[in-house]
């Protein structure tokens, strides 16, 4: 079970990214040597305070004693045109920025409104800290995947593996270690003695990968700095999902006893969830359903090799894998009381809007950006960033996907011909499963879900 904090400051995007709520000029700078809450303190300060307080730090030899780290810079959305870097094509599969790049994570007037950055944050960071900063024990946001590459300096990592999770928690599953080089209490946390860490040192120019619910803590040896991303896609999207239930089983648990004079207790609920996880059911909803129609309609693309520029088996099982996978996930929502018959009807209309006609969907340009990002990704991941570049100059004309050459591509034809509405998981879970997805794919991927 994740932390719970409903006031806490823990805006490290270990599990809420409030950190994003900043406006470019005061980045989030953490205070390593006091603690506030399950979090580090967070300190307001600009850029050029932060970087002359390292600066004045090393250069006079006479440290002040504050070890200031700078985390969880927006540099990628604050400077597109800059083009430091470019995503290394193991990580490239990355639904979670993709779709912030052209969706908001909320669609609800009241979260929207409430956390008008975090709408349109992206999960693309800097950190930049000097020897002796640090970060406290944590798992990533959605319980995402991470990677990490040194641009200079050192890293030390402490890694638990998820069969030990537990261990690090107290005997509620409220609160979690803080840090594991403490003195941690047996009597708060009974079973710690029995965590077993992996450590590892990232040096200058490594990347580091950190699998979806991996907890870890990470100490900077040298001066460093970094870039870090989180992402997610169709082969840890169970672990999002798995998040978002555990939350949303506490978020429950916390206001039961208003239930009775709630006059929309599910919506309290998810307004929680969003605030505490930083998404709730219904984001990650429209979510998934718009990562069912952008695979569906790169899969029809690469069926037919006379209509696509990229014919590859291997291609096309990536994409089926990603469709089980959301299938998957679908068929767990359907259970949840988020999704009754009652509690459906009474989704915002801002949320149902957003996930139930398909052709309005299909129409919208932010989906065509996904879609064009999706498609970009995949041919990037293929063929290598030089070919991708060329793809994207042959931009199509008269279809949905960049990926499909022909003019008089019936992409649109093809989804609407089984898919129009989409009324909750039921239906996708249905839809995404239904023969027109493709002649091959039905019987291996009952396989492959079966396996999930
Ligand atoms: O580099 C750090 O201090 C923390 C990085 C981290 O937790 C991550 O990339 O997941
Ligand atoms: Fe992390």
């Amino acid at each position: 079970m994740a932390e719970w904090c409903f006031a806490s400051a823990d805006a490290q995007r270990t599990e809420q990214g409030d950190e994003n709520q900043k406006p470019k000029s005061a980045p989030d700078v953490a205070d390593c040597s006091s603690r506030e809450f399950s979090d580090q303190k967070r300190l307001e300060m600009s850029m050029r305070e932060f970087v002359d307080h390292w600066v004045g730090n090393s250069s006079n030899g006479d440290s002040d004693g504050s070890l200031l780290y700078l985390k969880d810079w927006h540099f990628m959305k604050e400077y597109p045109a800059y083009v430091a870097y470019t995503t290394p094509t193991f990580f490239a599969d990355d639904w979670l920025n993709m779709y912030l790049d052209s969706h908001p994570i909320h669609r609800d007037s009241d979260i929207a409104n409430h956390a008008n950055e975090i709408n349109c944050a992206d999960y693309r960071f800097v950190y930049m800290g000097a020897k002796g900063t640090w970060t406290p024990l944590h798992a990533d946001v959605f319980r995402s995947y991470s990677w990490s590459a040194n641009v200079c300096g050192r890293k030390l990592w402490l890694f638990l593996p998820p069969s030990q999770s537990r261990f690090v928690f107290d005997r509620n599953l409220q609160s979690s270690v803080y840090n594991i080089n403490d003195d941690v209490s047996e009597k708060q946390f009974p079973e710690f003695n029995n965590t077993e860490w992996l450590e590892c040192t990232q040096e200058q120019n490594e990347i580091i990968f950190v699998p979806s619910g991996w907890y870890h803590q990470v100490h900077n040896l040298e001066d460093t700095i970094s870039i870090n991303h989180n992402w997610f896609n169709g082969y840890n999207l169970h672990w999002v999902w798995n998040l978002l239930h555990e939350d949303y089983k506490v978020a429950k648990y916390y206001i039961e006893d208003i239930r009775d004079i709630c006059d929309d207790f599910e919506g309290l609920c998810q307004r929680n969830l969003a605030a505490n996880t930083g998404m709730n059911f219904y984001d990650f909803f429209v979510f998934i359903t718009r990562f069912a129609l952008a695979n569906i309609i790169e899969l029809y693309h690469i069926q037919n090799p006379k209509e696509s520029a990229l014919s590859s088996t291997e291609t096309a099982n990536h994409f089926i894998y990603n469709l089980m996978s959301i299938r998957n996930v679908a068929s767990k929502m359907i259970s949840t009381e988020a999704f009754n018959t009652e509690n459906i009807c009474n989704i915002s209309e801002q949320n149902r809007s957003a996930f139930s006609d398909i052709i309005k969907i299909l129409e919208e340009e932010s989906f065509r950006r996904l879609l064009v990002a999706l498609s970009e990704a995949y041919n990037y991941i293929n063929r290598g960033q030089r070919d991708c570049l060329k793809m994207r100059d042959s931009n199509q004309k008269g279809c949905l996907s960049v990926t499909c050459l022909k003019s008089d591509c019936n992409v649109v034809g093809h989804i609407t011909s089984f898919m129009r509405e989409i009324h909750g998981p039921v239906d996708l879970m249905r839809k995404v499963k239904h023969q027109s997805l493709t002649n091959i794919c039905i019987g291996d991927s009952d396989n492959v879900l079966n396996d999930m």
